[in-house]
């Protein structure tokens, strides 16, 4: 295994020390984080200690050390996953040789474009979750959303690692510009679109990590493939982080759908204005931000048809969110089916398949996205209710690709402009649902005390109990 120097001003396990001039170029971004975290990060909270996990090592048996930090003084560090020795590229043109330690310079632009896109994705979700902990449920819940934001913090690292120490004076440029560039920001907004939208509640919070943090995970696989090394071992390494992530999303989902069935049990009613009285989230109100959360993590994957993806699939940059799975992995030739808008239907057509890298990995997503539904749809079954959660069509709400601006229902009928704009409301939260979930968003900070509208966790962190001081002053 790689040594990991905790105790360089920044942590790594890629020997830092023994190359000044990209340490001394690394140290001389760090400030700029340091005020970026202090301006634009859960600032609000710069002085309580919080129960964090903190990367001291790489392999799968604990890399990670818990304990109480201020989060300024959080060691964000540089992290690769160890090599795979003689590992050979295994996809592509380049197919069966061996992976590039260095980025060759006729891939150079593209390498830095999608660095800086995934790099950008980072400190944007910090960004949007900055004014969460105003209104935390519980404890806990900061703790994890603390936790959260400082990883976001690190994968921010991860990249701009790469980009100084393999693109040059662009690559030190594109860093600084990760900082300037702000989530919503009508002047120097994120790149892209789901990066920019307001996280201003907690179910919008757990929607965006059950969703979005999904996207994450797709991306970085596919990165995690690619031939160039660096950037392999990064993505293994950020994927190992991402997980805890997915989890906070799934079972905060999963607590408040449990709350609510409780309140449906003791008040015997599944209306909706019942439950609200009662300070719960109803189902079809949370379908309706699920919907939100999820169109807008499709459009993450971008256009079905890419000639992006297609060369980087062909020159081993990108790969397919689990590679090897594929019996083929030059995908030369073959054709995929999309479904595409035509005339007022839906119609069939064949594209090379290296140019619909995108709709396979995110067929691949959504099949994983599912998975938290059909758990949550059983909870709401052994609860004696009918009701289920589903998630809507990927031809529904899209603004990037086949099915950009195309009106459908959420089960991707086509339907009328006027008639797809009169059933939003019905599909996607009204100004009346946001209103709601913003009056149930009440400071909960007694330890061991819980918000009415979200059940406790089944267990805690790190074998702690459930109820504990995670945050203390
Ligand atoms: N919004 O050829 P296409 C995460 C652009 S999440 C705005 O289909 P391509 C995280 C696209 O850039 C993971 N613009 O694009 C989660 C292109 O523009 P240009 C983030 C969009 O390259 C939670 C044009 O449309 N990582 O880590 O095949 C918390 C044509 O599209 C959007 C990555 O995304 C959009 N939604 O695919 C924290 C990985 N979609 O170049 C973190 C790196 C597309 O023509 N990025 N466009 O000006 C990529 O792999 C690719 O850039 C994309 C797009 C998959 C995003
Ligand atoms: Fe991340
Ligand atoms: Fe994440």
């Amino acid at each position: 295994m790689t040594t990991v120097n905790l105790h360089d001003r920044i942590p790594n396990n890629v020997n830092l020390s023994n190359d000044r001039t990209l340490q001394r170029a690394l140290e001389h971004w760090q400030p700029g984080f340091a005020n970026w975290w202090a301006t634009m990060g859960p600032s609000e909270f710069s002085q309580r200690e919080v129960y964090l996990r903190t990367a001291v090592g790489v392999d799968a048996e604990g890399w990670a050390s818990y304990g109480y930090v201020k989060m300024p003084d959080y060691r964000w560090g540089i992290f690769l996953a160890d090599a795979i020795p003689d590992r050979r590229i295994g996809f592509g043109d380049g197919y069966g040789q061996p992976v590039w330690q260095q980025v060759p310079g006729e891939f150079r632009a593209q390498f830095r474009r999608l660095i800086v896109t995934q790099g950008d994705t980072e400190p944007a979700s910090v960004e949007q979750q900055r004014a969460l902990g105003q209104t935390c449920p519980s404890l806990y819940d900061l703790r994890n959303l603390f936790q959260v934001n400082v990883e976001e913090g690190r994968h921010l690292w991860a990249m701009v690692y790469l980009l100084h120490a393999y693109f040059g004076r662009d690559g030190r440029e594109e860093a600084e510009e990760l900082l300037t560039r702000h989530s919503g920001d009508v002047d120097k907004p994120r790149i892209l679109g789901t990066f920019n939208e307001p996280i201003d509640d907690w179910l919008s919070f757990f929607c965006f990590t059950y969703f979005t943090d999904r996207d994450g995970k797709y991306q970085l696989k596919s990165l995690a493939e690619s031939a160039f090394d660096p950037l392999a071992r990064t993505c293994r390494f950020m994927l190992t982080e991402e997980a805890h992530h997915m989890f906070v999303g799934e079972t905060g989902l999963g607590r408040v759908i449990r709350r609510t069935l409780e309140v449906m049990q003791a008040t015997g009613s599944e209306d909706p204005a019942v439950l609200r009285t009662a300070g719960v989230v109803d189902l079809p109100l949370l379908q309706r931000y699920l919907n939100f959360w999820f169109t807008s993590s499709l459009d993450l994957f971008g256009a079905e048809v890419s000639s992006n993806a297609a060369t980087s699939f062909a020159n081993g940059i990108k790969g397919r969110p689990d590679e090897t799975q594929y019996a083929d992995h030059l995908a030369i030739d073959l054709p995929y089916t999309l479904d595409v808008p035509l005339g007022a239907g839906v119609g069939h057509e064949d594209v090379p398949l290296r140019k619909a890298m995108n709709e396979v990995a995110r067929v691949a997503y959504v099949q994983d996205c599912g998975m938290g539904l059909k758990r949550w749809n059983m909870t709401i079954q052994r609860a004696g209710y009918t009701q289920a959660l589903t998630l809507p069509s990927t031809r529904f709400r899209r603004s990037i690709g086949a099915w950009a601006n195309v009106p459908t229902n959420p089960a991707g009928e086509r339907i009328s402009q006027e008639a797809y704009r009169r059933q939003m409301d019905d599909w996607i939260p009204t100004a009346a649902d946001r209103a709601h979930v913003k009056s149930l968003m009440q400071r909960v900070v007694e330890p061991g005390r819980m918000a009415g509208w979200i059940a406790p966790p089944d267990r805690g962190i790190n074998n702690q109990p459930a109820v504990c001081e995670y945050v203390r002053r």
